[in-house]
Parts: C-alpha cells; sequence; structure tokens
C-alpha cells in the first residue's frame, strides 16, 4: 500500500465524487469489502439529480418499484412507493432514507465542490481539492457525477439583464415558488421543461413556452399505488428483478412479441394504442424494432402525430408541437401529464422558435424576430452538458499530464463505460461508453460499483497498486459503443446522446446501446478472464 500524505490531507483508499444513487452505494459496497471510503457532495445533502431537480412536476419516467435498489431484499420490502412513477419529492426521501439506514452521510463532505484531481504516480494516489481548499488523498478515485448533472445555459445576448426572476429546472430553489399571477416564460421543451410546463400553467397569469426543437412525449398514465397494488409488488418483486437483470434496458418490460410487419394494421394500431396508455418511454420500444427500422418507426411516429392533432385544438400549434427533426425514440421520449392539453389553455402561448428565433432577452422579457414577450419569470429547461460534462468540469489531469477533458475531445474513450486510458485507479460511473442513461440508472449503478469493487479487492490482493485499461482495449470499446449505435436510428438525432445540444462538442453518441444484459456478460467476461484489459502495476 502506497505511504499516507501530510497531516492535513485527508486519506482514504476510495474517495467518491458525488451522493447519489451511484455515489451512495459506493459507500455501501466499498466498506463492506473493508475500503475506507469517504465523499464529497457539492450539495447539502444525499440525492444527486434528485436533490438538485426540485422544478414542479419533477418526476422518475422509470416506474418507481424499479426505478429503487435491488441490494438489499430488506430495504426492497420496507420501502412502499405511493404511485407507479414516483415524484422528486419521494425518490429524495427515499435516497435519504437508504443513506439513514447504511449510515452513509457521515462519509461524505458536504457543500463541497472537487475542483481539480492529480495522479501522483510516486505514491499512486489521486491528490484532490475541493473550491473550500480540502486537500484529499484516494488510491481510487470515483466519479459518481452522474450523467445528467452539468447544467447548460444557452450563450443568448443580454441573458444576464432580465430584470426578473431567473430560474433553472436543474437547480430549482428549496423552498416554495409562486408563479402565481405572474407572467411566465420557459424556455427548453425536453422532459423538464415538459413536466414543468403543465403545472406552472395552472398559476402563472400567462405562460409563454419557447420551443427550438419539438420532442414527442407520452402521458405517464401514472397512479397512486393502493393496498392490492402492494401485496402484488411485494409477490413479484423477485421475478420483476429477475427479469429486469435479464433484459436489453433494465426493466422487466418487453417488446410487443410479434413483428409489426406479421400484423395487420389494425392490430398494429392496437398494439400503439394499447402501449400509449399504458404510458411513458416505453411507447418507443413498442415494436422490437422500432428505433431500428425506419419504416417501423414512421408508424409508431405517425401514430403519436395523431395522437397531437387530436388533443391540441389550434391547427397550427399542434403541427408546432410535432416533431420534424428526428425518428421517435431517437431523443429520450418525454413522459408527461397534460403537456399537450396545456396549450388549449387561454394562458398558454407556444412561441416556435424555428419561425421566429429569440433576438435578445432584455430587462422586461424575451425579444423574438416577431417581437418583445414580457415575463416577471424566465424559466431555463434547457437541458445539461451530458455524460461527459461533469467528469470535464473537473480539472482532472492524469499522470502524464494530459487533462481528462483533453483525452476526451474527439469523444469519450472508455474501457467498458468505467475506466479510462490515461488516467489510473479512476472510475467513471454510469459514464459514456455504459448503459447508464438508456438503462435503468440504479441497477446499472449497483452492478458498476459491484465490478469495480470486485477489481479494487482483486488489485489488493494481488499487491497491484495502479490498475489502468489498455489503450487498445478501451479503443475497441470505443468502436463496440459506436458500432452498437450506427446499427439504430438514434445517431439520426441532434441529441444530448450525440453531443449535438453543446456547441462544439464532439458529435459521438456516448451510452452503450448494444443491450443491458449484453453488457453485464461483457464485463462479467472481463472479470473472469482475469482483467485482461487493464494493466495492471
Ligand atoms: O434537457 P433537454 P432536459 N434556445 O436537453 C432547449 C432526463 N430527464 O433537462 O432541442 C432555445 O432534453 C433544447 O432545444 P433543442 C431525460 O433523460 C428525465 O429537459 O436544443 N432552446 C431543448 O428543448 C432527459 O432527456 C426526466 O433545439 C434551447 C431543451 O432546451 C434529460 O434528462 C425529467 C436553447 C433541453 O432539453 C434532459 O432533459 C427531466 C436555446 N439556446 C430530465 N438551448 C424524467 O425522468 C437549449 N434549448 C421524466
Amino acid at each position: 500500500m502506497s505511504a499516507p500524505q501530510a497531516p492535513d490531507v485527508e486519506n482514504c483508499d476510495v474517495l467518491v465524487v458525488g451522493a447519489g444513487f451511484a455515489g451512495i452505494y459506493t459507500v455501501i459496497k466499498a466498506r463492506s469489502a473493508g475500503l475506507d471510503v469517504r465523499g464529497v457532495e457539492a450539495g447539502s445533502d444525499v440525492g444527486g439529480t434528485w436533490y438538485w431537480n426540485r422544478y414542479p412536476g419533477a418526476r422518475c419516467d422509470v416506474e418507481s418499484i424499479d426505478y429503487s435498489y435491488s441490494f438489499d431484499e430488506e430495504l426492497q420490502r420496507e420501502w412502499v412507493w405511493s404511485e407507479r412513477f414516483a415524484a422528486q419529492p419521494e425518490i429524495r426521501a427515499y435516497i435519504a432514507h437508504v443513506a439513514d439506514k447504511y449510515d452513509v452521510r457521515p462519509h461524505f463532505r458536504f457543500d463541497e465542490r472537487v475542483t481539480t484531481a492529480r495522479f501522483d504516480e510516486s505514491s499512486a494516489r489521486w491528490q484532490v481539492e475541493t473550491d473550500t481548499g480540502t486537500r484529499m488523498s484516494a488510491r481510487h478515485l470515483v466519479l459518481a457525477t452522474g450523467s445528467l448533472s452539468a447544467p447548460h445555459l444557452p450563450d443568448i445576448p443580454g441573458v444576464d439583464s432580465f430584470a426578473g426572476e431567473v430560474l433553472m429546472t436543474a437547480a430549482w430553489p428549496e423552498g416554495p415558488v409562486d408563479v402565481s399571477g405572474k407572467r411566465v416564460g420557459v424556455i427548453g421543451t425536453g422532459s423538464s421543461g415538459i413536466q414543468s410546463v403543465p403545472i406552472l400553467a395552472e398559476s402563472a397569469s400567462h405562460l409563454t413556452v419557447f420551443q427550438r426543437s419539438a420532442n414527442y412525449t407520452v402521458p405517464a398514465s401514472n397512479r397512486p399505488f393502493g393496498e392490492d397494488d402492494q401485496v402484488a409488488i411485494q409477490e413479484n418483486y423477485a421475478a420483476r428483478r429477475a427479469t429486469s437483470w435479464a433484459s436489453s434496458a433494465g426493466s422487466p418490460h418487453v417488446s410487443h412479441p410479434q413483428e409489426i410487419w406479421d400484423l395487420d394494421e389494425q392490430a398494429r394500431l392496437e398494439a400503439l394504442e394499447q402501449r400509449w396508455q399504458e404510458g411513458g418511454v416505453l411507447f418507443a420500444k413498442t415494436f422490437p424494432n422500432q428505433t431500428i427500422d425506419p419504416a417501423v418507426n414512421d408508424i409508431a411516429r405517425e401514430f403519436a402525430e395523431a395522437k397531437i392533432r387530436s388533443i391540441v385544438r389550434d391547427p397550427q400549434v399542434a403541427e408546432d408541437l410535432i416533431p420534424t427533426d428526428h425518428p421517435i425514440g431517437t431523443k429520450r421520449i418525454c413522459t408527461d401529464d397534460g403537456y399537450y392539453a396545456t396549450f388549449n389553455r387561454d394562458n398558454v402561448s407556444l412561441v416556435n422558435l424555428r419561425r421566429t428565433p429569440i433576438v435578445e432577452v432584455t430587462p422586461e422579457g424575451i425579444r423574438t424576430e416577431d417581437g418583445l414577450v414580457e415575463l416577471d419569470v424566465l424559466v431555463f429547461a434547457t437541458g445539461f452538458d451530458a455524460m461527459t460534462g461533469a467528469v470535464t468540469r473537473i480539472d482532472i489531469v492524469g499522470p502524464r499530464g494530459e487533462s481528462i477533458a483533453d483525452a476526451w475531445a474527439d469523444g469519450p474513450v472508455t474501457y467498458l463505460g468505467m475506466t479510462v486510458p490515461g488516467f489510473p485507479n479512476l472510475f467513471a460511473l454510469n459514464g459514456p461508453g455504459s448503459p447508464s442513461v438508456l438503462a435503468n440508472m440504479v441497477l446499472t449503478a449497483e452492478q458498476q460499483v459491484n465490478w469495480m469493487v470486485d477489481l479494487i479487492t482483486h488489485c489488493d490482493g494481488a499487491g497491484h497498486t495502479v490498475v489502468e485499461p489498455r489503450r487498445d482495449a478501451a479503443n475497441a470499446w470505443f468502436d463496440h459503443v459506436n458500432q452498437a449505435a450506427a446499427a439504430t436510428l438514434f445517431p439520426k438525432a441532434n441529441s444530448w446522446y450525440m453531443g449535438a445540444n453543446i456547441d462544439g462538442k464532439t458529435r459521438v453518441f456516448m451510452p452503450y446501446i448494444g443491450g443491458f444484459k449484453r453488457y453485464l456478460d461483457l464485463c462479467d467476461e472481463a472479470r473472469d478472464g482475469g482483467y485482461a484489459g487493464f494493466v495492471l502495476g
């Protein structure tokens, strides 16, 4: 083991950045393996995504009973979800419960943000500093920093001049925000915008939605769980989890058993209608080939577009709400509660920025090419520098002087979506090259943390102090990730999966779309093959 550091430096085996689902489980698992684990979290408490994204309407688009830890039967039995799709406060309460149950908080420094990390080759340790001046030294650095946690604020002319209240969905204030009687503008119509718009519309005097690209969204069909549901959930939990672990996306849902071409038109429409009524993102997977075969995609897309036209009364508004730039499901399909119907309200307007772009933000509101829209509150629901932003915003430098931002300039190269060539003893959980955002983030976090702790334990047992993926193994993984994406329609969309929402970001499909179970198998193979993809020193 390497020598301890200077007295003012806090030492540990494993330093985890982030106290969301992945960071919390890192503490639990690493501690149980006998490792001294500490953490740093920028927020004031645990929760990660669910700590920051407190905007009205924030709700997970994965069912609550699936979007929860599976590692402890007792935890699974004792926690009772109140709804099919849990809202942010309930998920945050769940994470807090887990933190209490497993005594996680004492491991974390809260209200501190990691700013720099340098790998010192002589001690084989990461030297880490935070924005409050804390210095830490760890054998392993774990970036549990989230895939959608580096908010993106667009550089619109005059954006700082607005005299009213400015809010961001990704950093919504803790206390109540009252927009009643106010003129509210929302920029952005991704999942965050689409979830908040119906709620804001209920109290704003007027709500203006500034839409650059329309998105597909499917009603959640959310419902409270009754007592019968709770009994059924417990009876079926083991089977449901087993199905999820063996699935392509970490959830228990399966596509229609037949190919679309084996069905007549009526049967196709019935299948799509059934999925539409079931609600949520799974509509994108009604048929097995839906995001692979353009002809299948077109049938689902036309079905969704007919739904929009049937709900929205103003035909021009309906047309404006219909996406024109991507196959359905190739951007994360949104899950809503009354989004399209909101545009039937008298106090709601849609501004199609493709027709009338924003010219500037002024102290009074937003000036488009069509004139000034006066506002009291301006909400940015403008997304994230996804998958890489939270990592590259930390100044991380490897032993050969290369920063991770430079290393990933042409796209994020990882091995197995967890480790990075040139950056020993570093793990990026739910990172680029992993199923993460395309699967169930909680289960992928569990699997990755288990795999990572196995690797650390293996190294410790064999007396290795340094573990780094081989560059050829990482390049092969990068190619595999890209080939998997190229076999689908996903690269056709200017999505955050592709890095297309951030100016200057290299366009590479970042998550692994080759399948959750396949990914688990490949990780297991890498371990069972004696970690041949790594250099151990
Ligand atoms: O962000 P987004 P999000 N001028 O990137 C627009 C997860 N999530 O926070 O597409 C005008 O999807 C941008 O327009 P365009 C989920 O995985 C899950 O909503 O770039 N508009 C777009 O409309 C999701 O996919 C849940 O043309 C500008 C919007 O801002 C991911 O997080 C809830 C602009 C950003 O949409 C991200 O969702 C919430 C500009 N200059 C989030 N810049 C659930 O579980 C950007 N936009 C339900």
